[in-house]
């Protein structure tokens, strides 16, 4: 059983890196290295000096391994508590007022506003729950959270608790 989870395991690593012939050095394949490779297919090299062959092209740059060095993307999304947040009569929710996320996402809320906020989850009774819950936000201040469920999550400002928002993970 292991077995069989193993080798495409292994194939698809090999696949990754990427093997390009460089063009300008293409030419410059020594004698030798034909020598060897028609003599490993007649049976009268070794593997062992095959593979040193292999390795000698890979060292001189005659092949070129490409690995591929794309770094795997972070997901992050912001919420900005925006200036006037604090004031009931503003129209000044937080951007956005529901996010959408799927799982993994990195949330960061950023304190634009003039005055001081907090970020804290509640259940869906409007009741503090410790899921999320910031320190006094300073302006400029940021608090991150990283969502692994899904669900939709709920939270408001304990200082100016008219202000709710919505993450909903996916
Ligand atoms: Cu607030």
């Amino acid at each position: 059983m292991s077995m069989k989870i193993a080798i495409p395991t292994i194939l698809f690593s090999v696949l990754l890196i990427s093997v390009t012939v460089n063009v300008a050095n293409a030419e410059s394949v020594p004698e030798w290295i034909k020598n060897t490779a028609s003599w490993y297919g007649e049976g009268i090299v070794s593997e062992s000096e095959f593979i040193n062959m292999i390795k000698f092209l890979i060292e001189n740059d005659i092949i070129v391994l490409e690995k591929d060095t794309r770094v795997p993307q972070k997901m992050e999304a912001t919420i900005i508590i925006p200036n006037g947040n604090f004031d009931v009569s503003s129209s000044s929710f937080y951007i956005p007022l529901n996010l959408e996320i799927i799982v993994g996402t990195t949330v960061t809320w950023a304190n634009e506003d003039t005055v001081s906020h907090t970020v804290q989850s509640q259940d869906e009774f409007g009741k503090v729950i410790a899921l999320f819950n910031s320190v006094p936000l300073i302006t400029g201040d940021r608090f991150e959270f990283t969502f692994e469920e899904e669900g939709v999550y709920n939270y408001f400002c304990s200082f100016h608790p008219w202000r709710v928002g919505v993450v909903t993970v996916k």
